[in-house]
């Protein structure tokens, strides 16, 4: 059993006092800063260019749903509409109306959509990259923040390119056009070095999503990086380890709050079950392991949602319940005394604010042994749902995003 070196020394600079409710207080407040982390995603471009589709990928809903953004060929967003995620409350994508009429104005565009709400802008085009998505991410720049360039559809163009040169047809190369042109369109602009991504939101998995989100993440900062990659479904294995890392960093103060209310005078359990449960059953959904997502997944990538299911094996992951916490709680409990004493002589004040050092390397470890099994559950249903051994073997380009090379 390990207890992370960075995890000690946060806890000991964290708890400076021996009073209960004033560490809980500051733990939860911690915790809280990241549960009211908001992330503001405005998602613009041309009528039709497929900004509700790709709103609902994102967010893993099905176009058909009834929380989705309305998407198909008559169904135009006319005001800008926030799409709440299904897990994260304080996650919004927001669906703006499409731009692109000839009198199209930017500055004014900016100001009626009310820019200074937003995070970050992503443009997206399903054709050419024109002299409107440049001006408005001039526009948007000027306005001091960040804008990405999606061009949607990449599906279609592959099959459509398919089909009138089958003899000529390379993938690689086709997609390698499709960037190095948007790229030269939006520098004829006078945009230097715009960041194109080629995206198809019917295929999350393949082309360049990854790449945005991991974008997306290396350009915010603190929560608002953890909550973008909370917040982005992980299509990839290296997503996927992303996810685990951050909310890795997060364990040490779930544990210490589950075992610091427990030795309240009103809890008499050593560690808080139904807080324990709660943080596992969220991990479950971050890692899109609970049974709606897998649902949504199934009829995202036209499976029988039991293959998925089949693909979950841990034995938290496959039923969630009190008796199979119970049982990780009091395996590490009888392996933990030796790490129980490292973490009391490492945080001086704990021993002070928890019934025992034993409780707390139990909630540690069986948030460890969650996050550690979740993940790997979701990366064999990755697998599963995309057929990703299949579809990637032989591209240079476009590699498997990870769970070959990982
Ligand atoms: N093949 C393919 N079709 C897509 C993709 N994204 C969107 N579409 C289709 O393109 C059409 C328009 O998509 P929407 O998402 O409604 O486009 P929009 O930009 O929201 O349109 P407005 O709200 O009218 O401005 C729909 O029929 C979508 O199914 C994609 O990645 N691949
Ligand atoms: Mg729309």
């Amino acid at each position: 059993m390990d207890l992370h070196e960075a995890d000690l020394r946060e806890m000991a600079s964290v708890i400076k006092s021996q009073v209960v409710l004033e560490v809980s207080s500051q733990v939860q407040s911690l915790l809280d800063s990241l549960d009211t982390t908001t992330l503001d995603i405005a998602v613009t471009g041309e009528v039709g260019a497929g900004k509700s589709t790709f709103v609902n990928a994102v967010l893993g809903i099905n176009d058909e749903d009834f929380h989705a953004a309305k998407t198909g060929v008559v169904e135009t967003t006319t005001l800008p509409t926030p799409y709440h995620h299904p897990h994260l409350p304080n996650v919004r994508l927001w669906d703006l109306p499409g731009i692109g009429t000839p009198c199209f104005q930017a500055k004014k565009y900016l100001q009626l959509v009310g820019f200074e709400k937003y995070d970050f802008f992503i443009i997206v085009a399903s054709e050419r990259f024109r002299e409107n998505h440049a001006e408005l991410a001039r526009a948007v720049g000027a306005m001091g923040k960040r804008f990405y360039f999606v061009r949607s559809k990449i599906d279609q163009d592959l099959q459509a390119s398919q089909q009138r040169r089958p003899s000529f047809f390379q993938e690689v190369q086709v997609l390698k056009e499709i960037e190095a042109d948007c790229t030269r369109q939006l520098k004829n602009e006078s945009l230097e070095n715009p960041k194109v991504f080629l995206i198809s939101s019917f295929e999350l998995h393949r082309f360049d999503f990854h790449r945005l989100q991991d974008t997306l993440a290396e350009e915010l900062e603190g929560h608002k990086k953890h909550t973008l990659l909370l917040s982005f479904p992980s299509v990839t294995a290296a997503a996927v380890q992303k996810k685990k890392s951050s909310l890795r960093q997060h364990i040490w103060k779930k544990a210490l709050l589950a075992c610091i209310v427990s030795a309240l005078p009103s809890h008499p359990f050593h560690l808080n079950i139904p807080m324990l449960m709660n943080a596992l059953k969220k991990y479950q959904q971050h890692f899109g392991l609970d049974a709606t997502s897998l649902e949504t997944l199934a009829t995202m990538v036209s499976k029988p949602c039991f293959e998925l299911k089949n693909q979950v094996r841990s034995t938290l992951g496959r039923g969630l319940s009190e008796n199979g916490v119970q049982a990780i709680l009091s395996q590490s409990a009888a392996y933990g005394q030796l790490a129980a004493k490292m973490v009391t002589n490492k945080v001086p004040f704990l021993s002070n604010v928890i019934a025992g050092g034993i409780s707390f390397v139990a909630a540690y470890f069986l948030l460890h042994t969650a996050l550690d099994s979740f993940a790997q559950d979701a990366q064999r249903v990755l697998e599963r749902a995309y057929g990703l051994e299949e579809e990637f073997q032989g591209s240079s380009r476009y590699p498997s995003p990870g769970f070959i090379c990982d």
